[in-house]
């Protein structure tokens, strides 16, 4: 089979292929293992909008049947939402859920091999996987990380969420060459709230500055990916302080109950989701429509000035 047939492409992204529309790639782990139904639905349907609305193409990534789905219709959403046995579908998993034709949402790692084959290099989620505190001993840090390092794909996030070492993290990225580019901040997000107290490397203003950043490392052939951390707007941000205890909670819960390997990450979520009284996925929903605004913006600029 050549790599053509593993692909499927929606008609409206199949469209703007043709047209040389910009084009921004969606993951869907978020909806099968990072937010509960219908919340889920509504807000992967919100986001495609958004990215719309910004002059882009939304491209939710999946695998269906065995094939890597660009682009997903609403039937075949409504089954990732709701079903509750959909694999979660790393780098490791791709061969195997692909080669034995089953259905599985991809995390960012998988999103943005899908997303490079597909010729996407704009990618909008919630936050990425990281290094998880306690990893000297559990040595959990996500496939996420490694796919940062050497595919080539801007990843568009509210940074990384404080149930991860995210100074940690954030020297994983540094080891690896990983530009982390702070989206009007000086800081690195922490996902529910707006500050991390760690730096970026390089803060943009505008949506072309950093699709200029990100043109530039491509044009200098140097491989691998990009974090554009772009803070929880104020108004849903959660306070540091308010979740500290919660996350503390959770991954107490989380060890008592020996919760490991690609079932932490879903689990925490859907802890604190219940702990704060659903206040962690309002903030979730929030800066996820935000980073379809600003991600569906850079697409547009990126695009602009490959047409140059
Ligand atoms: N962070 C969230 N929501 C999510 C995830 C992360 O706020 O749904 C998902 C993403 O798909 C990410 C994955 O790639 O969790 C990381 O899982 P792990 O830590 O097992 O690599
Ligand atoms: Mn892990």
């Amino acid at each position: 089979m050549s790599l053509k047939e593993y692909l499927s492409f929606s008609d409206e992204v199949l469209e703007a292929k043709k047209t040389g529309a910009p084009i921004v790639a969606l993951e869907s782990t978020i909806i099968s293992h990072g937010m509960p139904y219908p919340q889920n639905v509504e807000t992967a349907k919100r986001v495609e909008q958004i990215i719309r609305e910004q002059g882009a193409v939304p491209a939710t990534m999946a695998i269906i049947d065995g094939k890597i789905k660009v682009g997903i219709s609403n039937q075949e959403l409504e089954y990732l939402a709701k079903e509750k046995n959909v694999v979660k579908v790393s780098r490791r998993d791709l061969p195997a859920v692909l080669s034995k034709c089953k259905t599985g949402a991809t995390t960012v790692a998988a999103t943005m091999i899908c997303a490079e084959l597909a010729g996407i290099e704009v990618f909008v989620t919630g936050g990425i996987g990281g290094v998880h505190r306690g990893a000297e001993s559990t040595m959990d840090i996500s496939a996420d990380l490694q796919e940062l390092a050497k595919t080539n794909v801007a990843v568009v996030c509210a940074g990384a969420k404080s149930i991860l070492d995210i100074g940690l993290t954030l020297e994983y990225l540094e080891t690896y060459g990983v530009p982390v580019i702070g989206y009007e901040t000086e800081e690195f997000p922490a996902f529910y709230s707006r500050k991390s107290g760690f730096q970026v490397d390089v803060k943009t203003s505008s949506p072309n500055e950093t699709a200029e950043v990100l043109k530039t490392k491509w044009d200098l052939g140097l491989r691998g990916g990009a974090v554009v951390g772009n803070p929880v707007p104020e108004s849903a941000e959660l306070p540091a302080e308010l979740i500290s205890s919660m996350i503390e909670n959770a991954l107490k819960e989380a060890e008592e109950q020996g919760i490991s390997g690609k079932d932490t990450t879903p689990f925490l979520l859907a802890r604190l989701k219940d702990m704060s009284e659903g206040k962690t996925l309002t903030t979730n929903i929030a800066l996820v429509e935000h980073n379809a605004y600003v991600g569906g913006q850079i697409a547009v600029s990126l695009n602009n000035l490959r047409k140059k």
